[in-house]
C-alpha cells in the first residue's frame, strides 16, 4: 500500500500539472474569477476521478494523452460541485480540505460564478480535446463526453443532490439512500471508468465488469466517508450515531449501523476486486485503488 500511495500521489501531481497548463493562457476576464476558480481547483483535492479515468484507460492500453482533457474536465466538474455544495443555501460549510470555503474567501456571488465558470470551462476544455481526432476515436470521445455530462446532470450528480436535499428532516428508506449515493457520488466515478473504456475501445464484457467495479467502489467510497465522519466525531458524545446533525440528513451509518457499514464496505471491496480478475490486463493500480478507497483514513 506504501508504493500505491506514492504512485497515487504522483499521478495526482501529473494531473495538477496538466490542470495548471489549461489555466496558463491569457483570459479576457477580471482576474478575481480566475483566482476563485484556481483557489478551489488547487486546494489539495486527491484527484481521485481523473486518476481513475486515466488509469482505467492506461490499464486497457488506451491513449492517455487523448483522454487527458476529459479527465481535467471531470476534475473541474467535481470542484464546481464542491463549491456549490458548500454555499449557505446548501450545506453552509466554512471549511473544505482544511481551508476556508470558496464563498468565505471570495463572497457568495463570486463563489456561485466560480462554480458556474468551472462547469463551462470543463466543457470548453473537453471540446478542445477533440482537435485532431477523427473517425472512431472522435465518436468514442464524444460518447464519453456525453456520458460525463449526463453523469454530472439531472440523471446523475444533480439528481442525487436534489434527492438528498428532499430527504432532509425525514426518515428515508434504504432504496432512497442508495439512489442518493449512486447518483450524487457514484455517477461521476462510473463515468470516469466508462470514459476510460470508450477511449481504449474496450470490449462490452470488459466495460460491463469495470462499470460494476466502479459502482462498488463508488458506494464503498460513500460508506467509508460516513464511517470516517462518525469516527472523527467519536469524542462528541451525545450525537446520534450516523446522523449529519447540521443538516439532519440520514447517512449510511445511521441506517445500517457502524459494524454493518464496515462489513458492507469490506464486501464491496471483495466484489470490486472480483470484477477485475477476469479482465486479463494489468489491473494492479485499479485493485489497489479499490482497497485504498475501502481502507482510507481520511
Ligand atoms: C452542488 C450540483 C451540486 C452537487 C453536489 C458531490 C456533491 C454534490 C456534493 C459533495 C458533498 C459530499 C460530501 C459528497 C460526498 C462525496 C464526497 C466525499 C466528495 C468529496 O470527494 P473527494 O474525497 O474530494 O474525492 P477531494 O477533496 O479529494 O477532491
Amino acid at each position: 500500500m506504501g508504493d500505491f500511495k506514492s504512485d497515487f500521489k504522483n499521478k495526482g501531481i501529473a494531473i495538477n500539472q496538466q490542470l495548471a497548463e489549461v489555466f496558463q493562457k491569457n483570459m479576457d476576464t477580471p482576474e478575481v474569477i480566475i483566482e476563485a476558480m484556481k483557489y478551489s481547483l488547487f486546494a489539495g483535492g486527491k484527484r481521485l476521478r481523473p486518476v481513475l479515468m486515466t488509469e482505467t484507460c492506461r490499464a486497457l492500453c488506451g491513449d492517455v494523452d487523448v483522454i487527458m482533457p476529459l479527465a481535467l474536465g471531470m476534475e473541474m466538474i467535481h470542484t464546481y460541485s464542491l463549491i456549490h455544495d458548500d454555499l449557505p443555501a446548501m450545506d453552509n460549510d466554512d471549511l473544505r480540505r482544511g481551508k476556508p470555503t470558496n464563498h468565505k474567501v471570495f463572497g457568495e456571488a463570486m463563489a456561485i460564478l466560480a462554480g458556474d465558470a468551472l462547469l463551462n470551462y470543463a466543457v470548453e476544455t473537453m471540446l478542445q480535446g477533440t482537435q485532431g481526432l477523427d473517425g472512431d476515436m472522435l465518436s468514442n470521445y464524444l460518447a464519453a463526453m456525453r456520458i460525463i455530462m449526463g453523469a454530472a446532470g439531472i440523471s446523475g450528480m444533480i439528481g442525487g443532490q436534489v434527492a438528498d436535499i428532499l430527504s432532509e428532516e425525514r426518515v428515508i428508506s434504504l432504496q432512497e439512500m442508495d439512489y442518493i449515493h449512486m447518483h450524487k457520488t457514484g455517477a461521476l466515478l462510473e463515468a470516469c471508468v466508462q470514459s476510460g473504456c470508450l477511449i481504449a475501445g474496450a470490449e462490452p464484457a470488459t466495460q460491463g465488469r469495470l462499470i460494476s467495479y466502479s459502482q462498488r467502489i463508488g458506494l464503498a467510497f460513500q460508506i467509508v466517508d460516513d464511517i470516517l465522519d462518525i469516527e472523527g466525531n467519536e469524542a462528541d458524545l451525545g450525537k446520534p450515531i450516523g446522523s449529519d446533525e447540521k443538516n439532519h440528513k440520514a447517512t449510511f451509518v445511521s441506517l445500517y449501523g457502524l459494524d454493518a457499514s464496515k462489513l458492507k464496505a469490506a464486501e464491496l471491496e471483495k466484489e470490486a476486486l472480483e470484477m477485475l480478475k477476469p479482465i486479463g490486463v494489468n489491473t494492479r493500480f485499479l485493485e489497489d485503488l479499490a482497497s485504498y478507497i475501502c481502507h482510507r483514513q481520511k
